[in-house]
């Protein structure tokens, strides 16, 4: 008896867009969703209980960087990831497929493994499908992703292909490998920008009865109406009654675009790395905190945001940047998470209404996009 399910309960009337709930051991995630990213096992500068208050179910970590340190039988020693770090919900751990890829200028991949140096201490790190398995159950996430061969783009378009049909062998070697059946495994669809190599390995990767299905290989600097249409062209292909999970994106209007185009679950840098840096996401676009404009704003980011930083002033949060106080970075990335959330409980509301169209357009409105 599988300890994973996933309920669809609407469908948007006029979009994909699907509402429902990926049931975990650690307690449910409400879709569509957005995950924050806990790298090492904590979402940089903010408390599991502050990230629990932004309205998140469930947390990302990386294998990669576990694994390098403090390493997965010290994380495994602690008590895993729940343990060690006192997230008591869901946890999704990505398989360091797209670390070795985006960390790493020295890599090589052949049939057998990726091999890289570590961005720590420069050693010379060995990766099998099997080992991000293996790695990825002794952190104990309630869900692993496999190991993929992530090309940079633009590429040779046999170059996109042979490492498409690496990600589907080494999938399949990673369902092999797999021992705990309180983890739930999720494949990844590559294959570039080329429609019918994503249709194709949707197919392929669907065939072999995961738990959930990631799209990969996007927001790595191609335009956005090319993730769009590679995500709409993806979808259709995937089975209707799993998540689908569309990897490292992004920003808000992204979200939206490939909710509508049936994407069930994002994870994202982007609202802590912008919130270390002081910039603001609000219903009225973004906003740079350090600017001088906001030195004597009286008025929070956002009127109706319950979070803790929309308890002070603009002008007050703009003094914690420029006298360098690491309560700024904080403060604005609990907003930043806080608002993801909001956006996403939004849609959610939306679709369960048969508004997300109109909801769609009202975000983009109020972001300055039409
Ligand atoms: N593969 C894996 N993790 C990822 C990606 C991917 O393609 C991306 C692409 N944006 C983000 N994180 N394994
Ligand atoms: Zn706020």
């Amino acid at each position: 008896m599988s300890q994973f399910a996933f309920e669809l309960s609407h469908r948007d009337a006029t979009t994909s867009a699907r509402r429902g709930v990926f049931l975990t051991p650690h307690g449910p995630v409400q879709t569509p969703g957005f995950m924050p990213v806990g790298t090492q096992g904590t979402v940089k500068g903010v408390t599991i209980d502050q990230v629990a208050a932004t309205g998140a179910h469930m947390i990302l970590g990386n294998t990669y960087h576990l694994a390098l340190r403090p390493g997965h039988e010290t994380v495994r020693k602690l008590g895993g990831l729940h343990g060690m770090s006192g997230w008591e919900g869901p946890i999704l751990t990505d398989s360091g497929g797209f670390q070795i890829f985006s960390l790493n200028a020295i890599n090589n991949v052949t049939e057998e493994a990726a091999t890289f140096r570590s961005h720590i201490d420069g050693a010379k790190v060995r990766l099998t499908p099997e080992h991000s398995i293996e790695i990825q159950e002794a952190l104990g996430s309630d869900v692993a992703m496999v190991l993929d061969h992530v090309v940079a783009l633009p590429a040779e378009p046999g170059v996109v292909e042979d490492a498409m049909a690496r990600s589907i062998r080494w999938a399949k070697r990673c369902l092999e490998a797999a021992s705990r059946d309180d983890q739930a495994k999720f494949a990844i669809v590559q294959g570039g920008l080329d429609t019918e190599l994503r249709v194709q390995c949707a197919t392929e990767l669907s065939s072999m009865g995961f738990d959930g299905y990631a799209v990969g290989g996007l927001s790595v600097g191609e335009a956005p109406s090319e993730m769009y249409r590679i995500t709409a062209a993806t979808c259709p292909a995937l089975p209707e009654d799993k998540p689908r999970y569309l990897m490292g994106v992004g920003q808000p209007i992204d979200l939206i675009e490939s909710v509508a185009r049936g994407i069930d679950l994002f994870d994202c840098v982007m609202p802590t790395r912008n919130g270390r840096n002081g910039l603001a996401f609000t219903d009225l676009g973004k906003v740079k905190l350090r600017n001088a404009v906001h030195r004597e704003d009286t008025q929070p980011l956002e009127q109706d945001c319950p979070c803790l930083a929309c308890r002070h002033s603009r002008g007050y949060l703009r003094h914690l940047f420029i006298a360098g106080e690491m309560l700024g970075p904080i403060l604005v990335s609990i907003h930043n998470l806080t608002y993801y959330q909001r956006v996403m409980q939004g849609a959610r509301d939306a679709i369960e209404q048969n508004r997300f169209d109109a909801y769609r357009e009202e975000k983009k409105r109020g972001w300055g996009l039409v």
